[in-house]
């Protein structure tokens, strides 16, 4: 792939295990909206669909991905998967489970073995939110522009914190 072609694609690749996790992952996909960063979604599961899985994780560098956020449910071994076939920084978000309510996503993402590191964000929606600020701001160490983007987000973030609570 020639280095155009890289530099059009989409930095940010979000996977997610089933299309039931994109009432989660679609947070991280609005926060990258919101901060003006380009990305695919997909549903990649490494048990339903592991040749899909492979084919994902091996080609993602080639495909221009630059960084991976990853969420899945239950036995959540999409995230640490991904890692094990890609050199680029993967960010793992457990899915809120119905049975386990997300302990079992969070253990089996955050359990990596020394080598092989997934970012572990926490569960839910705030997981989901701070993955897309972490990819952003990794991005955001090559590219100025949204770096003043990333702290103008920030800045609203806190200029939106009243001082006082008010009765709701
Ligand atoms: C995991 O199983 C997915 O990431 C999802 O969180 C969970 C349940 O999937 P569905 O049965 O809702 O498709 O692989």
């Amino acid at each position: 792939m020639v280095a155009e072609d890289r530099a059009e694609a989409a930095p940010v690749a979000i996977v997610m295990g089933s299309q039931s996790d994109w009432a989660t992952m679609s947070h991280a996909s609005e926060t990258l909206k919101a901060l003006g960063v380009a990305h695919d979604a997909r549903i990649v599961s490494a048990h339903r669909t592991p040749d899909r899985l492979v084919a994902f994780a091996k080609g993602a560098r080639d495909e221009g991905f630059r960084v991976v956020i990853a969420g899945a449910g239950g036995a959540a071994h999409l995230p640490g998967m991904v890692a094990a076939m890609t050199p680029l920084p993967v960010f793992g978000v457990p899915v809120q489970s119905h049975t386990l309510s997300g302990l079992d996503s969070l253990l089996s993402i955050v359990q990596m073995p020394a080598g092989v590191p997934v970012g572990t964000l926490a569960i839910g929606r705030a997981g989901a939110v701070n993955a897309a600020l972490l990819a952003a701001s990794v991005l955001a160490l090559t590219d100025a522009s949204l770096a003043e983007r990333l702290d103008a987000w920030r800045a609203a973030q806190t200029d939106g914190v009243a001082d006082r609570p008010t009765e709701s």
